[in-house]
């Protein structure tokens, strides 16, 4: 059925509607195009008539025909949001950025429900066997203190002058095109993520590098790790986007055949209002799930067993180690304060890429069909 005060009716007045009909009862009658169509290829066509019935039953008239191209559910309405890059680059998956109708809010409430919430170990030498094992079992550990307060302060401190300076030496993603940025506050804003800056920055480089952030994640290789991906994700006060839930590996940068290690580090507070972390435990064992466009490059959100959600806050320099299919993604940023973290990915040294081929078999509904 139309929804109340859709804006894309497009309604074409086949008839005028008769004066008595304020008073008259009337139903509408939709039909839509029934199958579920794909984001941004195809809309739905939908058809409503609207008939009003005179006094006598028999009496009774097609008072307004409306026809909508109206994209189908969970298929944005509002115009696209959308990223430009420094560089323009898409890393090999769809980078399409669109907005839903719904509200940050509202997606928060539906899709960020955290029915637990995750403490962090208190350091990186308590974590013992029972905790790898953990891993093991439900895809990550949190740990407090992987980086100190003056190692947070210097990162923080790298990332803000990649974004300010007038040459990054490092890939940039803006949320608003550049050429409307007036000052450095807003271009702070607007920035959504900053990556591939290791090779031009030597602290942050030896962060990616620390001896803590090995130790656990070799630990977990069982092996010799190699850095394949580095970035930082900012969300702005009130306003920084929800990252919905998706698994790493399904992007082409981390799509190894060895499960990839992920190494998220708060360099603000990140809590509940804020943006932290949320996992589904033990969703790695569902093995590599298709991913769609959607509101990003994204797991269908209901293909999230969002009642099993569990919240993962962190203090500055906490981090959060994961495993690449785990499923994953953090909410809106309805607060007043801003959210940034680093994000590392680290394979097994000796692990290949997957090929073309594998990871469309293996990440997108080329095998199923199924729609999103
Ligand atoms: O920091 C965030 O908001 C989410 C980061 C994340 O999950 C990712 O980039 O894979």
């Amino acid at each position: 059925m139309e929804r109340p005060g859709s804006s894309s009716t497009s309604a074409i007045g086949l008839a005028p509607r008769p004066a008595a009909s304020r008073a008259s009862p009337s139903v509408r009658i939709s039909f839509s195009s029934p199958r579920p169509v794909r984001p941004a290829t195809t809309a739905c066509l939908c058809l409503t008539l609207y008939i009003t019935f005179g006094p006598a039953a028999r009496n009774f008239a097609v008072s307004r025909v409306s026809i909508q191209i109206r994209p189908p559910r969970s298929i944005p309405s509002r115009p696209a949001a959308f990223y430009t890059d420094t560089n323009n680059e898409r890393g090999g998956y769809p980078m399409t950025r669109t907005n839903t109708a719904a509200s940050p809010e509202e997606i928060n409430a539906r899709l960020y429900k955290h029915t637990d919430i995750h403490p962090a170990l208190p350091g990186a030498g308590s974590v013992g066997k029972e905790d790898y094992e953990h891993y093991r079992s439900q895809g990550f550990i949190a740990v407090s203190g992987i980086l100190d307060a003056e190692e947070v302060r210097l990162s923080s401190e790298e990332i803000m002058s990649i974004i300010f300076a007038a040459e990054p030496q490092a890939k940039v993603q803006f949320t608003r095109p550049q050429n409307e940025l007036r000052d450095n506050g807003e271009r702070e804003l607007a920035v959504r993520k900053v990556y591939e800056f290791v090779n031009g920055n030597e602290r942050l480089r030896e962060m990616a590098h620390h001896p803590r952030i090995l130790a656990i994640v070799e630990r977990i290789l069982g092996g010799k790790a190699k850095l394949v991906q580095d970035m930082a994700l900012l969300k702005p006060p009130t306003g920084g986007g929800e990252k919905p839930w998706h698994q790493d590996m399904a992007y082409g940068p981390l799509a190894y055949h060895n499960a990839v290690v992920g190494v998220w580090i708060a360099l603000d507070e990140a809590g509940l209002d804020n943006g932290c972390m949320h996992v589904i435990p033990r969703s790695q064992m569902s093995g590599a799930v298709p991913h769609y466009a959607v509101r990003d490059w994204q797991l269908c959100d209901e293909a999230v067993p969002v009642e099993r959600d569990v919240a993962v806050p962190l203090a500055p320099g906490g981090a959060l180690f994961f495993h690449g299919l785990l499923f994953h993604g953090t909410p809106n940023n309805t607060s007043l304060k801003r959210r940034r973290a680093l994000q590392f990915h680290y394979a097994l040294d000796t692990s290949a890429k997957l090929t073309p081929q594998e990871y469309k078999r293996m990440f997108t509904n080329e095998l199923t069909g199924a729609e999103c």
